[in-house]
């Protein structure tokens, strides 16, 4: 074209040269079409014969706004409906000739904040997060997320395919990550000035892995009711249905769960100075449900022999009966109305199952009823070989590259029995340069009365991502993070979370629905 503009002003005829206007035209209307794309970037359907190893770029589409429409709900939620025009790049990575991990990279098509979040998963996932992206997405991020390599929620993909589980444990993650960084730089034509991990579940595993073992991909995470201690998480939460499953007399029916709740409320919920249906620090508290025995046969209201011993199993978590060491913690009082996935039957927990009978025993036919708490637990973990476990308490480098981590947990979770959490914590500090110094770069939050990532009676909605944000944007760190709960949409407490192992403590006077009334502080006293 600059060769024809050049001809053009020789023009030797001295009239407006119609070539030259033409030029002129095509140019002032292809300005705008050129500064709506990024600058030095590609256009987005060009994404599509990008060049990456060991990846195929399946498709790369321009999605104007409001028009996503997600494979597997058609009509889609309205947040769909109002998302931003952006590019949507889905590729399959092939890291191992048995892999096959597909990932979506969405790129916002304008307003894009330079920064990167990536969305992680939940149980043996199978599925992108579509949710989760468009949530990233309307908040200005380019952001990412993968099936880990496998489709459905079981973990029957597991059989015979050691590399697909290796994928599940941790290569999808770093994959997915390596490739949206390079997808987003050729797109804008710069990389993410930022990268974020936000997950929850496996997604809060899949983030401590990161800040183990790729300690540089990230420099935020956003880790909640993380499932890294996944062989032993795996053996706990079987091991509550076998107690409450295996003999018709241990099992808790169902009903009896809001009266063994509203005595463990009875014992726990004063002991922070306010009866509000909340158990602050639920390690305070000493609860044995024995005082819910019958006295005079069964009853709706007492709980027998074997029900007080099934309650009592939940709350301690299981015990190597030969070394006496604790395998992994118990749900905690307050947590009751929750109990159902992991004791309330007829099935197992379907997860703890699936992991013994496809990764462990490589038997569908395996029955739970067989588990046993010594030689079953050094099984699996002699078989993990560090693939499904993200327990490495060594995060030096992820601090010394600058990277800053928000941990949360809700004590009321009935899944990941929340203690693990406090226990990675401190044994990553210990092993991390200390309270002082960890604390600088990495809080964990524990969440009263909030179930498995969200819900329960507790404050359970909050903002972390603007916490972390902050953190590692501005080096504010978070020394509170306020939640609040509601009831039909409406707002009707708020609390802080407190950096652990701080609580909030009434201050004493006003509504103790309202956040301003309490501060963070140090409790004394011991665990239970
Ligand atoms: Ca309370």
């Amino acid at each position: 074209m600059c060769d024809k503009l050049e001809n053009s002003k020789h023009n030797q005829k001295g009239r407006p040269d119609v070539k030259l206007l033409y030029a002129v035209l095509t140019i002032s209307l292809l300005v705008p079409a050129f500064f709506s794309m990024p600058a030095q970037g590609a256009s987005c359907e060009s994404l599509g014969s990008l060049a990456l190893p060991q990846t195929t770029i399946t498709s790369a589409q321009s999605v104007p706004a409001g028009r996503f429409e997600p494979p597997t709900s058609p009509a889609g939620p309205t947040s769909y409906k109002s998302l931003p025009a952006f590019c949507r790049v889905a590729a399959a990575l092939k890291p191992t000739s048995d892999s096959d991990i597909k990932i979506e990279v969405w790129l916002p098509a304008e307003g894009w904040n330079g920064k990167f979040q990536a969305t992680g998963n939940g149980g043996w996932s199978g599925a992108i997060n579509h949710g989760a992206l468009a949530r990233a997405l309307a908040l200005g991020y380019a952001t990412a997320g993968t099936d880990t390599g496998h489709s459905g929620g079981r973990g029957e993909f597991a059989l015979g395919h050691p590399e697909k589980l290796i994928d599940f444990g941790y290569r999808a993650v770093h994959e997915m990550t390596v490739k949206a960084k390079a997808i987003i730089a050729a797109y804008y034509g710069n990389g993410p000035r930022l990268s974020y991990w936000v997950g929850c579940s496996s997604g809060g595993k899949q983030g401590l892995k990161e800040a183990q073992q790729y300690p540089a991909d990230y420099d935020g995470i956003l880790a909640g009711a993380p499932a890294n201690y996944w062989t032993h998480l795996m053996v706990g939460d079987l091991w509550v249905s076998q107690t409450t499953l295996k003999d018709p007399a241990a099992y808790i029916p169902k009903e009896k769960y809001p009266i063994i709740h509203k005595a463990a409320l009875a014992a726990c919920d004063a002991l922070d100075g306010v009866t509000d249906g909340l158990i602050e620090n639920p390690m305070r508290c000493r609860f044995d449900p024995a005082v819910l025995a019958c006295k005079d046969g069964d009853g709706p209201t007492c709980l027998t022999g074997p029900q007080v011993e099934s309650a009592r199993k939940i709350y301690s978590g299981p015990v190597n009966p030969r070394t006496k060491k604790q395998i992994f913690p118990g749900l905690e009082p307050g947590s009751e109305l929750g109990w159902s996935p992991l004791a309330g039957g007829p099935k197992p927990f379907q997860i703890s199952d699936d992991h013994f009978k496809y990764v462990v025993f490589k038997d569908p036919n395996w029955d739970f009823r067989t588990l046993n708490l010594d030689s079953h637990v050094a099984l699996t973990d002699k078989i993990d070989k560090g693939t499904l476990n993200a327990i490495n308490p060594d995060l030096r480098k992820f601090l010394g590259h600058g990277g800053k981590m928000i941990l949360y947990h809700g004590w009321n979770d009935q899944l990941i029995a929340p203690r693990n959490t406090v226990n990675y914590y401190e044994s990553m500090v210990a092993k991390s340069g200390g309270a002082a110094k960890v604390g600088q770069s990495i809080r964990l939050f524990m969440a009263p009365g909030m179930a498995h990532c969200a819900g329960g009676e507790g404050p359970n909605t909050f903002d972390a991502l603007t916490a972390l944000d902050q953190w590692v944007e501005h080096g504010t760190a978070p020394d509170q993070i306020i939640a609040a709960h509601r009831t039909n949409d409406t707002v009707d407490r708020t609390r802080p979370w407190c950096p652990y192992p701080q609580v909030a403590k009434y201050k004493g006077s006003g509504s103790t629905d309202d956040a301003a009334n309490f501060v963070c502080a140090a409790e004394k006293g011991g665990d239970r």
